[in-house]
Order: structure tokens, then C-alpha cells, then sequence
């Protein structure tokens, strides 16, 4: 079919105004209504605007959108598998008439291209996913998207571009479609593989690409998609650190790599099939698909959604009218004897075949442990163990609970000490006193109070945790929402440690050190914890420290050796 492809693509659509139309557009919007775009919007807008989307000319009207929906076609027949559509709530389509104009705006306020209504419909979205997704269960991303976090109007008209997107990051890869084909036509490109990929490339991939490019004889897009994937994927600044490290192990000018700003569905087939056009746009000529491709895993019985296959069957119904080869690809595994990558399929018999899985590669970087270089570039581990360190070299927040009195403030003073002794890690102390001198003094001690006094300790913990600090907090945070609150807001970023400090309430009025007990029992101050208001006990405490018996040195060596356990505090290379 190699006389169907044009190494120049078809027809781009632009639909950029000229700098004297932006201008003109944006002095008239201060009298129009405003949008600010979601963020799946922002990219299907950036793709519509730089004809990334060719050919479509805006956002889906409804003839067109029932037609993409029932048979992956545009209303005049034109292939188009994905509806790509403008959402907005029903108050906001309230106080528009056709003919208005939108302006359509980035989450700051900048506007970016203007829209002049000529229809706003009501679709069915449950049937939407049904047809475009085959599939009303909400395990769907995609599905689960448009039952919950779609607004219920669409709207279409004519799209006038004013701006494109600003990206801060990796300007110089963010290539537009006449962009790259202009690139590919100075480098004498005519005949080029796109891989698309949302995950870090490793061995595997490498393997895939080079033998699908020598395959073909064609040059080799690494085209990744950042703008937004499936939840929980690995962020794209670390990805791309991982796809430039890659790109010199291939061959010298035949690799390119390039920034995809798509929103992907997790579409499977009909995702394979829009993925085939947008490369085509960017001036590719073949599309590697491999197995699953754009797959979103399994539905909440378990499972799959899709054949491993079925993306590849779609597109190849359709390459030819796309002018895309699909070049299709099994799953490449490492077969041990040989030290060489074979499809899966091709395993010679009885040969022991090694792979690493994802669950497998967390933990591993988890625990600072050795990633083969059978499985992954040591570049590209090296890029990974930057954004995943090992335990002992993530921020951690040790997160003190208990009465006043209780011995908080003293071994959490110890703690410090230690820790600052062992070296490695900015250490900060958030006491309950230093907190309420400086970031909560206008507090008192309701409930309410208390519990903003503890989100704020909780969010100044999570900056510290974030960026790789040890926060240590001594508050009596005495409830027990707010206290999960916290940790669930920490978890994901690091480290977390409740240590209950126990110590009765008989022990802490006899201390007595500021003599609070006794004017709190002689009603000079209310609300006195333990006394006359609450204490909830943190029952899913990492550890709970009665200090009656116990040293503030010991109860700190107590708390070290907990950390080295979990390998929060520890040695590289000893996980
Ligand atoms: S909370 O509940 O977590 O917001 O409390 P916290 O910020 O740790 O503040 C507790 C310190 O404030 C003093 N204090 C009181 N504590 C409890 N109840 C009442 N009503 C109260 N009034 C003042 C007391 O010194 C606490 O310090 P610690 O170090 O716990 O003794």
C-alpha cells in the first residue's frame, strides 16, 4: 500500500487567527461569556488549533457527533473515530443565545481562541460511552469521565484560534504538526514510524521500535503522549527524561522525539484508530500498534475491557484509508540464554523467558535495589531513581498525637537531634506551641480550631515531605478525622509515622509542668483537653509510646529503629 501514502500528510487545518484578528477578539471578549477550559479540553482545543485533530475544524456539532458515535464516521462519511466535543454546565448554557461568542480560556484567564455558538445540544452520555467505548462500566476511565465529571451541554461554531497553550517545559520537543513535517521534509524523512507511548520506555520498547523501524525502513518517531493519560501514570517530566535517555542508543539521525499534547480515552480500538489520524497529521507514515494498545486493563468484574488484539484488527480496517501502515507488534520478552528480546510468540522452545513487572519495578526502586540492564537502560533506571528514591532518601513525616504533657514536645525534640546527627535530610520541628506562635495564633481550642490548626501542620508536613525534608510534628491532635486526613494527604508523597504517645492522664496532670491541669480543673481554662473536652485514641498508630517509664532518649532509639525497619532511615544500596 505504499503508493497510498503521503509523506506529507493531507491537508492541515489551521485555525490560528492572524495577530490582528487575536487582537480585535480579545478586545471584543470583555463583553462576551467566558469558559475556562478543563483540562482535557485545553488539549483537544491545542490539538483542533494546530491541526493536529485535521480534519476537523472545531468542536463536534450534534450531526456529527451522533454519526461518530454510531459509526466512527464524520456526518459527510469522513473516518473520525473519537467525539471530540466542549462540554459546559447547564447555568452557563443558560445565559447563551446562537450567535454568541464564547472565550474560551485557559485556568489562568487567558484567552485562547473564541467560539461562535451555532448549536448546543443535550446528549445521551450513557449511550455515548456505550457506543464510543463499548462498555457502561465505570472501571472505564473514560466511561467513568463522562457519567461523572462531563457537563451535560455540548456546544459547537465556527473556532477561532487567539493563542496556543503556553507550556513552560520541554519547548524545544513540543513540535506542531507543520512543524514536524517541515522537520522530517529538511532531514529527507520520507518514510516515518510513530510510537506512541504513555509509560517510561525500557528494553523491551527499545526492541520493539528498532525492529519495527528497520522492519519498514523507516525513521523513528518517539512520540509520547503528555498532555494527559491514564490516573496513577508516571509523571511526564520523569518520562521524558527517560525518553531522551533512551534516544542514543539508536542509530544517529534516524530518532526523533516529539510531545504529544492529546488527552487520551483509554479507547482501545477506536483510540488506535484516532491515534493512526493524528500521526498522520504530524506527518508520519506508519503507526506502531502493539498489544492492548491504549488499553484501559480490566472492568470491576476483572476483565479485560479489550482483546489484547482488537486495536490492531480496527486499524487495519482502516489503515489504507487513513494512508497509515500499521505496524503491528506482540509483547517482546527477554529470554535469558540468549540475552536477546523475542515476540512472545517466537520463544524458542523451552527457553527461560525473565520479565519484571510494574508492581515489581516500584518496589524495587522502593528499596534502592539493582534494576538489570536486561530490563532497563541504566540511564533510564537512573532517570527513574531520581523521581522514586529509595525509602531512606524520601521526605517522611513523623506525626506525634497525645495529651498535654504526654512527653510529645521532649521526644520529638530527641528525634530531631538524632536525625540531625545521622545526617541526610533537612529535619523541621512543627510543635504544637511553635505552630500556634506561627502559623495559627489567631486559634483557639473548639473543635473547628483545632482542626484547621491540624490541616495546616498537615499541609506545611506534606511541602516538607514533597520535596524530600523529615517534618516532625508534636501537636495533642486530639480527632481522629483530621489526623487521617493528614495522613492520607502525606502518604502519597512520602513516609508517614503516627506515633500515639500514650502516657495517662494521671502522669501528665502530675507533671503538671505548666500548670495547666490545675487551672483547667479549677475551670480557669475550657476546653482543656482530657480534662473537659476530648481525646480520641489514634487506633491505627505506627506506634504508641507510653512515656511514664521510658527516657525521651529511649522513646526517640524506639522510634529510629521503627524508621529503619520500614527502611526510612537506612544506607544506599541496602535496601
Ligand atoms: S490541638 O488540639 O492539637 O490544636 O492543640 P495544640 O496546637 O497542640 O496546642 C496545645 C497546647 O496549647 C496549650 N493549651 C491547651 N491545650 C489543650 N486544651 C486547651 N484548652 C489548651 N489551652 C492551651 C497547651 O500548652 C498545649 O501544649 P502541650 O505541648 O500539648 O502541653
Amino acid at each position: 500500500m505504499d503508493k497510498l501514502i503521503d509523506p506529507h500528510g493531507g491537508q492541515l487545518v489551521d485555525l490560528m487567527a492572524g495577530e490582528e484578528r487575536s487582537a480585535e477578539l480579545k478586545e471584543r471578549s470583555k463583553d462576551w461569556v467566558s469558559w475556562d477550559l478543563t483540562p482535557r479540553q485545553l488539549c483537544d482545543l491545542e490539538l483542533l488549533m494546530n491541526g493536529g485533530l485535521s480534519p476537523l475544524r472545531g468542536f463536534l456539532g450534534s450531526a456529527d457527533y451522533e454519526a461518530v458515535c454510531e459509526g466512527m464516521r464524520l456526518a459527510d462519511g469522513t473516518l473520525w473515530p473519537m467525539p471530540i466535543t466542549l462540554d459546559i454546565p447547564e447555568k452557563l448554557a443558560g445565559e447563551l443565545s446562537l450567535g454568541d461568542r464564547i472565550a474560551l480560556r485557559d485556568p489562568e484567564g487567558v484567552m485562547l481562541a473564541a467560539l461562535e455558538l451555532e448549536e448546543l445540544y443535550r446528549p445521551d452520555r450513557d449511550a455515548e460511552a456505550a457506543r464510543v467505548f463499548g462498555t457502561s462500566d465505570e472501571a472505564h476511565p473514560a466511561v467513568a469521565q463522562l457519567k461523572n465529571g462531563t457537563h451535560p451541554v455540548y456546544v459547537a461554531g465556527k473556532l477561532e484560534g487567539v493563542q496556543q497553550p503556553s507550556h513552560y517545559d520541554f519547548r524545544a520537543l513540543r513540535l506542531s504538526p507543520a512543524e514536524l513535517r517541515a522537520e522530517f521534509a529538511r532531514l529527507g524523512w520520507q518514510r516515518v514510524v510513530a510510537f506512541q507511548t504513555r509509560n517510561p520506555m525500557h528494553r523491551a520498547h527499545y526492541e520493539l521500535t528498532s525492529r519495527a523501524a528497520k522492519q519498514v525502513e523507516a525513521n523513528l518517531l518517539i512520540h509520547p503522549v503528555v498532555g494527559m493519560t491514564q490516573p496513577g501514570d508516571l509523571d511526564h517530566y520523569t518520562r521524558v527524561h527517560c525518553y531522551e535517555a533512551i534516544l542514543n542508543r539508536y542509530p544517529q539521525l534516524t530518532v526523533k522525539l516529539s510531545l504529544l499534547p492529546l488527552a487520551m480515552r483509554m479507547g482501545g480500538p477506536r483510540e488506535a484508530v484516532w491515534h493512526a489520524i493524528v500521526r498522520k497529521n504530524y506527518g508520519c507514515t506508519h503507526f506502531i500498534v502493539g498489544r492492548d494498545h491504549a488499553g484501559p486493563g480490566n472492568d470491576s468484574k476483572g476483565e479485560p475491557i479489550y482483546g489484547p488484539y482488537d486495536a490492531q484488527e480496527l486499524l487495519q480496517q482502516h489503515a489504507e484509508e487513513i494512508g497509515v501502515e500499521m505496524v503491528p507488534f506482540r509483547t517482546m520478552v527477554y529470554v535469558e540464554d540468549h540475552d536477546a528480546y523475542y515476540p512472545h510468540d517466537e520463544v524458542p522452545e523451552g527457553k527461560r523467558v525473565l520479565s519484571i513487572s510494574g508492581t515489581e519495578l516500584r518496589s524495587r526502586l522502593a528499596q534502592g535495589k539493582e534494576i538489570p540492564e536486561w530490563f532497563t537502560f541504566p540511564d533510564v533506571a537512573t532517570a527513574l531513581r531520581r523521581r522514586h528514591p529509595p525509602r531512606h532518601r524520601q521526605g517522611l513525616t513523623v506525626f506525634f498525637s497525645g495529651l498535654s504533657g504526654s512527653g510529645k514536645s521532649t521526644v520529638a525534640n530527641a528525634l530531631m537531634v538524632k536525625l540531625l546527627e545521622m545526617g541526610g535530610r533537612p529535619v523541621t520541628l512543627l510543635d504544637g506551641d511553635i505552630v500556634r506562635k506561627n502559623l495559627s495564633s489567631e486559634l483557639g481550642f473548639s473543635k473547628e480550631h483545632r482542626n484547621l490548626n491540624i490541616s495546616r501542620i498537615g499541609y506545611v508536613a506534606s511541602e516538607i515531605t514533597k520535596n524530600g525534608g523529615v517534618a516532625i510534628c508534636a501537636p495533642i491532635a486530639p480527632y481522629a478525622e483530621v489526623r487521617g486526613q493528614v495522613r492520607a494527604m502525606i502518604e502519597p508523597l512520602g513516609g508517614f509515622m503516627m506515633v500515639h504517645v500514650s502516657t495517662p492522664i494521671e502522669i501528665c496532670e502530675q507533671r503538671d509542668r505548666k500548670g495547666l491541669y490545675a487551672k483547667a480543673r479549677a475551670g480557669i481554662i475550657k476546653e482543656f483537653t482530657g480534662v473537659s473536652d476530648p481525646y480520641e485514641i489514634p487506633e491505627n498508630a505506627e506506634m504508641h509510646l507510653d512515656t511514664t517509664d521510658v527516657s525521651p532518649d529511649q522513646a526517640a532509639q524506639q522510634i529510629l529503629l521503627y524508621l529503619e525497619r520500614e527502611g526510612f532511615v537506612g544506607v544506599d544500596g541496602q535496601g
